[in-house]
């Protein structure tokens, strides 16, 4: 599905590059004129982040004719580097790889045991956060369009039938009736041609994969993205810049991908009612007497160093600072006594969708190619299975040469839930979560695997994640929780104790989706917007 570009996305898409050009830090219709106007101090509607929950809220907001104003801590990604090129690519970092660190934290940490795989590098507001707690890291996105800058892409629905497992008061005929097809087509997913993906090299690492599931008598399906595939067969025929075909993906894609600062971003400025202000981190909120909201905004420079701090009044706050920023602007509030009445739920129910990382060695005849595109197009679907359900994307190696390397990303479902506390000294959220709550994800990743080297007669790879360790249970791609819909909540998104206080993005998945699950997040965000801007008073 191509998203259709209407005049509202060329006129956004217009004003994003003229705020590049021009160095800007505020991007709306207006400020694409020369000069910068005044810092906004009040708007009508405030949202907080720019990733999938929050791309939602200020489109539709904007559509309503409400004049909205976003905060990301994040920069604007559409200025060229020295290189020409906007982001760099995972085999080449540099600073714009990551969110102010002086050595790359790729998930991957060695490769044949040596410590080639991350680099050192100068700190910078780059585009990719580990954010490390004591026994588990979650990878986020930093900037205009958030985790939709750095993501593998894949657009995935969950099965109805975990859904309404998961989310059993959300009516599952609207959801897969109106919102997810919405979402989808907003998104502009579209899936590989199947005769191409047969016969390409660069899709040889999942026809391998998949020729070793099936041995294994497991099912695969194809995955649809949010990477052009039409792109990406340009790419292959040498007619189109090189992007998922050249090694870029975590660190960013200069082409192809349809991340949603080209999307329900760029639709949303070209409603001329919404601005969004980068560098622009959202460090406390309280609320006067008269129901209005004051955020306090601390505004950075690439150095980190907080260069001015302003207060934002607005009627209505939309937080949509993905799972861990959201959390934790909530849990601080009720913990300093600014929200003092914020449900007790706020910072309870969060989980890491089951991900644990796995590699098996191939047999040399089994080549897995030294070409290999970086977005994911198939997966291994054994999520009907009683015991240890499993989702397992196939995930590409892109290292140039030829490794015999079957890499996954398993989704598994995991029962066990994390919960954040507020540490006063650091005035941040920490996780509580412990290594051993990951045990039902490597038990179930591992029946799987075990199964499938069973089958052709392969090992587990030992050398990537450190220590010997044949599982990477220590990461998440995909934080989920935290806020959860209709507990810290009511069923819409709206903070339980605070009206015109709403939450937006993945703090309200309840921890688990069985699927990547920013197609989930969108459909979500588009059902409680539309509910919000029907019934509640502006
Ligand atoms: P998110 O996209 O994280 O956006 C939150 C935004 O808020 C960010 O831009 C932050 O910088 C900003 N922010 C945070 N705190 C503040 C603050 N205090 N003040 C101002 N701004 C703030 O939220 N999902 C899939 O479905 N398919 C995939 O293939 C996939 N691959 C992934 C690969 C990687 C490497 C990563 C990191 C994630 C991947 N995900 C994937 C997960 C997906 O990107 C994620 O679920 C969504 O981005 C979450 O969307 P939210 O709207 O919750």
């Amino acid at each position: 599905m191509t998203p259709h570009l209407t005049r509202r996305h060329l006129l956004g898409i217009a004003a994003l590059q003229a705020a590049s050009a021009l160095g800007f830090t505020r991007i709306g219709l207006s400020a694409a004129a020369a000069v910068e106007p005044p810092a906004t101090d009040y708007a009508p509607a405030v949202v907080v982040g720019s990733g999938y929950g929050a791309a939602v809220a200020a489109l539709r907001l904007g559509e309503a004719g409400i004049d909205t104003l976003v905060l990301e801590m994040g920069r604007l990604w559409n200025t060229p580097g020295p290189d020409g090129k906007v982001f760099c690519s995972t085999g080449a970092p540099d600073q714009r790889a990551m969110w102010f660190r002086t050595r790359t934290e790729a998930p991957l940490a060695t490769f044949l045991w040596l410590d080639v795989v991350n680099k050192d590098i100068s700190p910078y507001p780059g585009v990719l956060d580990r954010v490390r707690y004591a026994d588990m890291s979650v990878f986020v996105g930093r900037g205009v369009g958030g985790g939709s800058l750095v993501n593998g892409g894949m657009a995935v629905t969950p099965p109805r039938a975990y859904f309404c497992e998961v989310l059993p008061q959300v009516d599952a005929d609207q959801m897969y009736g109106t919102w997810f097809p919405r979402a989808r087509q907003m998104l502009g997913v579209n899936t590989v041609d199947p005769s191409w993906f047969e016969s390409t090299e660069w899709y040889r690492f999942s026809r391998i994969s998949r020729k070793h599931a099936h041995n294994a008598g497991l099912r695969t399906v194809f995955v649809p993205s949010v990477y052009d595939f039409g792109y990406m067969q340009r790419e292959a025929a040498g007619q189109a810049v090189r992007s998922a075909l050249g090694g870029e993906v975590i660190y960013g894609n200069n082409h192809g991908k349809r991340s949603v600062d080209k999307t329900y971003l760029a639709a949303a400025l070209g409603t001329g009612k919404v601005t969004i202000r980068t560098m622009s981190r959202v460090a406390a909120v309280r609320r006067n007497a008269d129901g209005t909201y004051v955020l306090t905004v601390h505004e950075t420079d690439v150095t980190g160093r907080v260069v001015r701090i302003v207060e934002v009044g607005c009627r209505r706050l939309f937080l949509g600072a993905g799972s861990l920023g959201t959390t934790e602007i909530l849990l601080r509030a009720r913990e300093r006594g600014t929200l003092p009445d914020l449900s007790p739920e706020v910072g309870r129910g969060w989980g890491h969708n089951g991900n644990v990382m796995a590699a098996r060695a191939n047999h040399m005849w089994d080549t897995v190619g030294a070409n290999q595109a970086t977005m994911p197009a198939m997966g291994i679907d054994d999520w009907s299975n009683p015991t240890c359900p499993v989702f397992a994307e196939i995930a590409p190696l892109p290292m140039g040469f030829e490794h015999w390397i079957s890499l996954y990303l398993a989704i598994t479902k995991n029962p066990e839930r994390g919960t954040f506390s507020y540490d006063a000294a650091t005035d941040s959220a920490r996780l509580n979560w412990s290594r051993s709550q990951n045990q039902p994800s490597v038990t179930a990743a591992k029946s799987l695997f075990d199964r499938v080297n069973r089958a052709n007669v392969t090992i587990y790879r030992y050398d990537l994640f450190g220590g010997n360790r044949i599982f990477a249970d220590d990461f998440t791609y995909h934080p989920l929780g935290g806020c959860v819909l209709g507990r810290a909540t009511d069923n819409y998104g709206r903070a339980t104790g605070y009206p015109g206080l709403y939450v937006t993005d993945g703090a309200l998945v309840p921890g688990s989706l069985g699927v990547n699950p920013f197609v989930t997040i969108t459909a979500l965000a588009e059902r409680n917007m539309a509910r919000i801007l029907a019934e509640d008073a502006w």
